[in-house]
Formats: C-alpha cells, structure tokens, sequence
C-alpha cells in the first residue's frame, strides 16, 4: 500500500510524469494542459483510493447507520482543487507543478465543471455530501450521470444560445465504474397476480429493462481521512432480456430498450423551479431511485439480516419531490421481494423516508397524469393507489364529511399524482429550509398536512461550504484569517467570529479592502479576457449572480440601472459613486420572458457601457455562462450582494450566504435566509428594502395591486417603463422588449413595480455608505465575522440531530 499519511514530492512528480505516459503514449514535454490535468487528478486520487477504502472498511466494521441523499442534481463543480485542498496537499502540490513548470490555477482551468445541476438545490446537495465527509459521518449521494449536464451558455448579439455541455469528452478523471453493482430497473409491462402460499404475489411481465450502471466520485472530507461516496448512476440496454427478444423476434422490443438506454440519461432537465412534465423526467427519476434504494437494500444486507431493522440503519433523505416515488419503490421492494406485509413494509418505509421542501412556488410542484404514471410504472402505481386510499380514510377519520380536506391534501386528485403529498405522507420528517420559508409552509402551503402532524414539521436553514467558498475560492482572504485568527474556520466557522476584534482597527480594515481590491483585480481580469470589457477595480462591484427567474428579479435590478442612467443623462454633475453591475445568470432553454430579461441587460449595457460622456460611471457587465467555477472568483470580488426576490418567493438562496461570508453586505428583501442574514449581521450591516413577506402575502389574497397606480404617480417608473418601448435600447425593433412591459403594466405579480422606489433609496443608501472607506471596511468585516451560523457544517449538524441520527466515524490510515 502506498504510504498515505504524508506527502512525498519528487515522487509526486514522477507519478505525474508517469501518468502522462500510461495515460496518453507521450513525454511530459509532449503534454498539453489537460493532459497534465488529468495526469495530476490520476495521481490525486490514488492518494485517495486508499482513504476511501479504508472509510468503508470502517463502515462495515462499525455496521454503522448511513444517509442516502437522493437528488436529481449535484452541482459539484470541478473537483481537483477541492480534493488537494481536502487532503492538504494544496501548497505543496501547487510548489511541485511550479518546479515542474506549471500554473496550479492553469491546470485547475483544465477540469470542465461537473455541472449535474441546476442551481440551489443542486449546489445544496453538493455542500452536503462536503460537510457530511468533513464531520465524518457515513453518507451516499445518489443521482443520475447525466451525459450532458447543465448547458453551457453562449451570448451572441445579447441573446442566449444553448450548447450541450458534454463535460465527459476528455474522460473524468476522478469517476470509477462499478459494473459489479448492476441492478436492474423496470419500465412498464402489466402486473400479473399470483396466488401462492395464501398470499397474493405481483409479477411484472411484458416490462423493459434497463440496466443501471454505477458511478462513484469520491466525497473527501478536510483533513479527516474520510472519503464519502456520490454514485451516479448510467443506463445501459439489459443484454440478457435483449438476446432473448431477439430470440424471441420481438426486435422492436429490443430496440426500445436500447434506445431508452440511450435516452434516459442523456441530459439534465435545465429547469428550475419550473416543471415540463415530461414523460422522460419521470423515468429519469424512477430509474435512479429503483437503482439508489436496491443497492441500498443490498449494502444494508451485507451486514444485517433482519430487514425490520432497515430504520436503524438507512435513512433516505429526499431532496424536493423529484425523488419521491422512493416512498412506493422501498414498499414494492419490502413486499414483493422481502415478502413483508403492508404494516410492517409501512412502517420500516415511514421511517427511512424524510423529504425536504426547496421552494413554494406552485409551477415547481410535481404532478404526473396518472395515466402516464400508470403505464410506466404499473406495480407502483397499485402501491402509490393503496397508500392514498389509506391516506384518504385516515383525513376521513379526523375530518369527517369534510372534502376540501381531500381536495387539498389527497396524494391521487383529479387525474394527478400529486408527488409533495406522496412525499409528505411517506416521510417522518417535512422540512423547509430557513426560518421564514418553513413559517411559510406551515401557515399556508402545507397548513392542512402541518394541522394533521404538526410534529412531523421542522427547519434547517440551508448553509454553504467554506471550504469551496472562501478556503479554495478566495485564497488570499483564507490566508488573512489563518494568519489573524488561525486556521480553526475551516472546520468550524462559528470560530470566524474571532474577525469581530479587528473590525474597527484600520490597520486590519485596511488590510481586508486591499484583499478585496486584488480580488476584484483578478475578476476584472476574467470579464476583460471573457467579455472583452474594462471595469473599475475601483468602482462598486454589486453583483447578482443566480439562475435567471421572474421573481428572483434581475427585471428590478436593470430597470434601476436604466433609471440611475437617465438621472445622470439628465445630470451630468450628479454625484454617484463609480458603480459596475455585474449580472450571471442562465435561463431555462423554454422560457421566453427570462431570456428576454438576458437581452435587455446586454442591451442596456451596449448603450451605457459606450456611451463616453458619463465617464464610465456606470457599467454593466452580464457574465458569460455562470458557473460554480467562475462563481468562486465573482463572489470573492463582490462588494454588494443583491438577494432583491419578491419578499416570501426564495424558500432561502445560498447565494446571499457565499457573498456573506466573503465580505460583501446584502442588498435585500426580507426573504429566505435573508431574514437570519440580517438578524445574525444587523440590519445596519445591510441594506434592506421592500414589501414584506406578510404583506406580499396579503396582496395576494386581495387579488393583487393595480400596477397602473404607481405607473399614473412615479415619474421613474414611468420613464424606465417607456423606455422599454420607445426603443432607446431597441431601436432596431421598439417592440422587441414589449413582453416585459406588459408582464409589469398589467399585473406585475412579483411586485416589482411596488417595490422600485424602495430599491432605489437602498441602492443610495449603498452609494452614500461606499464613501465612507473606514465604516465600509467594517461593515463588509462585520458580514465575514457574522456568517458562521451559515456553513453546511452547521446545517448537517441538525439533520443529523434531528432527522438522520447517524454516528461520526473516525478512519485513520494504515502506517
Ligand atoms: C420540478 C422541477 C422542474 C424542478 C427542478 C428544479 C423544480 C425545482 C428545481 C429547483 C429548485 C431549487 O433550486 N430551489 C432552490 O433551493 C435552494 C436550496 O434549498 C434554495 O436556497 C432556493 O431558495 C430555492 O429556490
């Protein structure tokens, strides 16, 4: 075995070296750059193959109780930094390549993103698995390899193209295929009962199968030894059934299922918060599930032999609704082949199943036609129709005669599969994820279900891991912190508090700007060489990055910008601080009114970055295809974060944590985890604005407000709505942007329209408090030494105190 606990440099080298060789027939001479990636990620994760064994011996030793979390996205972002970072080999492995002639960074740039996600929910699972490693605790992720993740994002003549984002054409270094843990998945066919031993048996006949192949990236926690799994799973045609359909001449069949093969994982979903329904997503969703809790079954057997006792030791963490038809799956796998009646397979299930909640909005929530649920998955179909007639007796129980309740909480309704019910009704534990957004679930969208088990109710406010976002992305402010505080943060960022006792001493003030000013040196640097522009490292960096949504309101940001425009159009001596807007944002490949959105920024940046006599006072910069690799160096360059959502709409974001924590105030509404933002770092040290969450909620149930109202009485809102048709940033076609006029006159749901003005007097309150250098650095001081609550190290803590229950392992290494 190879020496593991300490790192050996010049044979590093020469494993890099070899590596080129083995790998690719040629001298390091010969290397490209990615060669010498992928030969550095090969030698990386021999260090880690060693640990990672050694983590599940432990596992099995212990026969310890392990988390599987179930989600159809990890947002993971490239891994080979991280992983050095992880081992603490970075400084070291950073000085090898240099001796060798290489860039760490350069070679760091080499890995394409794993971008097996959309957006919040994806990167939540990822900081997850991060922190579970890192505290030690036994944990699978489960999901699909997807062969073509999120779409990469291309701007031309400001509008987004979609190019297929094939992140595995050069191979992935850090991946291992598992054939030898094949299972087989069932689609469709009809369910035959046979009667045996005084007890119905449910045979699926006339199905296809696919073949779920896994595999497994390592999870390696921060200086612990302990390397967690995520298993993603592929599909490949079932060979045994094809040749017998062969045999059998049914070629079609055959070939249907190869192609279901090819298609299943063929791509990640690019919607967010927005379902499609498509037939597709659900198989997507029922193959890795059957996939995920079959070997789970079969890992939990190599150790225990009563499978009553599947509770203490598995627990199934639902990650939204997408992966709910886990609920019926583990009841099929627990009658049909365990051979456990209904009670007890509802029992052992009730109590593996937890679900969380990502967000309120109605057009995210799952519902399958029950005629397609029917015909593709027809045995657990019959299951998901027994729970819910059982469900429906019981709501009849405790409220007799009453309909609404059915209406309202039924898992089968007018010809749906409603998934959130099914989620609800199968799982010990619902919860939101931060404070307001679980008040939220529980007062209105969920109230019914929360009257009925109220104990089955609680809140985890989502968390980020400092590990990626502040140790790896913003190096020179970890070294600041390690060198003024020690290294503690790292694994515990409760101790960042420790920054609270040089927030108003200039030397360190002082030392913290000039930190943000070479981070904003480094980002200007990447918009110049990615979008051709130059910016300011002196002007106000404000950034909202984020998937591009209605009510995430990038629509509020610009038109404040087109208006702060005219106000210096018509002004040229106002006095305005230096500002540069940076915008990052993907909009779903269907939705018009978002990428619409994306053409107006780029325009109204066309007109304004161009138009030399404001004297660069303003800027606006929208970056090219925003990712979680170019997101640690934006981040690290922010000075103002905007988290502007229409109060009550964001369950949380975990953007506004990541800006937190690198030193840049919230410029915000009263929304998601905004609220414990501000009650953590004080309302002083933010610039809050807008409608409350209360009373957009009463609005709502009043049936709106009249835009026109504010249009008839605010002269701003009128000029930057006119502006939208008048063709000032379309004169090609004045009518190009007429959509996003309407969307605003008419009914402005998001409340944009209501909440200008308020934005605006926060937007000045930004640009009067930037002036005063001393009170700036301590308040951006002050948000880094306030963000400790918000580390996913604190948020796994509570899953596993209140939900999972597991048990920290401790693995050490072999000498
Ligand atoms: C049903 C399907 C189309 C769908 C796909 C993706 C529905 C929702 C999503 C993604 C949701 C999502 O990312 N939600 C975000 O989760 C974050 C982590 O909890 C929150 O911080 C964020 O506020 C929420 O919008």
């Amino acid at each position: 075995m190879k020496k593991m606990a300490d790192f050996d440099k010049e044979s590093f080298k020469t494993e890099v070296k070899n590596n080129v060789k083995i790998l690719y027939r040629r001298d390091i001479e010969e290397a490209t750059p990615q060669m010498i990636y992928q030969a550095v990620a090969y030698s990386v994760k021999d260090d880690i193959i060693d640990r990672w064994i050694e983590t599940h011996k432990e596992y099995k030793k212990q026969n310890a109780k392990k988390v599987y979390y179930l989600s159809m996205e990890f947002l993971i972002g490239r891994l080979l930094g991280n992983n050095i970072l992880s081992l603490g080999y970075y400084p070291q492995i950073k000085e090898a390549l240099e001796e060798m002639g290489f860039d760490m960074d350069f070679i760091e740039d080499q890995e394409r993103d794993p971008a097996l996600g959309n957006g919040g929910l994806g990167r939540l699972a990822a900081c997850f698995l991060d922190s579970l490693s890192t505290l030690g605790y036994p944990a699978y992720g489960c999901g699909i390899r997807y062969r073509y993740g999120m779409f990469k994002q291309k701007i031309k003549d400001g509008y987004q193209y979609e190019v297929p984002d094939d992140w595995l054409i050069n191979g992935y270094p850090f991946e291992v295929k598992r054939a030898e843990y094949a299972v087989e998945v069932k689609f469709g066919g009809y369910v035959r009962v046979e009667q045996k031993e005084g007890r119905n048996h449910f045979i699926q006949e006339g199905y296809s199968a696919i073949r779920a192949v896994p595999y497994d990236l390592p999870v390696v926690g921060y200086g612990n030894n302990v390397v967690n799994t995520l298993r993603i799973w592929d599909a490949e045609a079932s060979q045994e059934f094809n040749l017998e359909s062969f045999d059998k001449g049914e070629y079609s069949k055959a070939v249907e299922q190869a192609n279901l093969a090819r298609t299943l994982v063929e791509v990640l979903y690019p919607n967010d918060n927005h379902i499609s329904g498509k037939e597709l997503r659900l198989k997507q969703q029922y193959f890795f599930i059957s996939a995920s809790v079959q070997s789970a079954i079969l890992k939990f057997k190599e150790t225990n032999d009563d499978i009553h006792n599947l509770p203490e030791k598995v627990v199934f963490q639902l990650n939204d609704t997408h992966p709910t038809v886990c609920v019926a799956e583990l009841m099929r796998i627990l009658m049909d082949e365990e051979g456990l009646d209904w009670d007890e397979a509802w029992d052992i299930t009730t109590h593996s199943c937890a679900y969380t909640n990502h967000t309120i909005m109605s057009e995210a929530l799952e519902k399958w036609p029950i005629e397609l649920f029917s015909r593709l998955l027809p045995r657990v179909y019959q299951i998901v129709e027994e729970i819910n007639r059982r469900f429906v007796l019981k709501i009849q129980e405790l409220y007799p005669g009453n309909q609404d309740k059915i209406k309202s909480m039924a898992i089968l309704y007018d010809g749906q599969v409603k998934m959130a019910h099914l989620a609800i009704a199968g799982s010990f534990s619902v919860n939101g994820v931060a404070k307001l957004h679980t008040e939220i679930l529980k007062k209105r969208e969920l109230k019914d279900f929360y009257e009925m088990r109220p104990e089955q109710f609680n809140n985890k406010t989502n968390g980020i891991t400092q590990r990626r976002f502040l140790a790896h992305g913003n190096p020179l402010l970890a070294k600041w912190l390690n060198e003024n505080i020690g290294e503690g943060w790292i694994t515990d960022l409760s101790q960042i508090s420790k920054v609270k006792v040089l927030v108003d001493d200039p030397k360190y003030q002082q030392e913290f700007m000039n930190i943000k000013y070479q981070n904003k040196l480094r980002l200007a640097k990447y918009i110049k060489e990615n979008n051709g522009i130059d910016v300011d490292p002196d002007s106000i960096f404000d950034v909202q990055i984020k998937r591009l949504h209605e009510y995430k309101r990038q629509l509020l940001n610009i038109l404040h910008v087109m208006h702060l425009y005219s106000e210096l159009k018509e002004n040229p001596d106002m006095d305005m601080y230096p500002r540069t807007f940076i915008f990052g944002a993907k909009a779903a490949a269907g939705y018009k009114r978002a990428k619409l959105t994306i053409k107006l920024i780029n325009a109204v940046a066309d007109v304004i970055n161009n138009d030399a006599s404001i004297e660069g006072k303003i800027k606006v910069v929208f970056i090219e295809d925003y990712r979680v690799s170019n997101a640690e160096i934006i981040v690290a360059a922010a000075d103002v974060s905007e988290q502007i959502s229409t109060a009550s709409r964001e369950a949380s974001g975990t953007g506004n944590m990541k800006f937190m924590l690198n030193g840049a105030p919230t410029l915000g509404t009263m929304d998601g985890a905004n609220v414990e933002i501000v009650e953590e770092v004080g309302a002083e040290n933010a610039f809050i604005f807008g409608l409350s969450a209360d009373e957009v909620m009463k609005y709502e149930r009043e049936g709106g407000y009249n835009p026109w109202d504010i249009y008839n009485s605010n002269q701003n809102v009128r000029r930057v709505l006119t502006q939208l048709i008048n063709g000032m940033y379309s004169p090609d076609d004045p009518e190009r942007f007429r959509d996003l006029y309407d969307a605003l006159t008419k009914e402005d749901i998001y409340f944009i329209l209501k909440d200008f003005d308020s934005y605006a007097e926060a937007q000045r309150r930004v640009d009067a408090a930037y002036r005063d250098t001393s009170a700036w650095a301590r308040m951006a001081m002050m948000n880094t030494a306030c963000a400790g609550k918000f580390s996913s190290d604190r948020t796994i803590e509570e899953y596993v105190k209140d939900i999972w229950h597991l048990k920290k392992i401790k693995v050490d290494l072999p000498k």
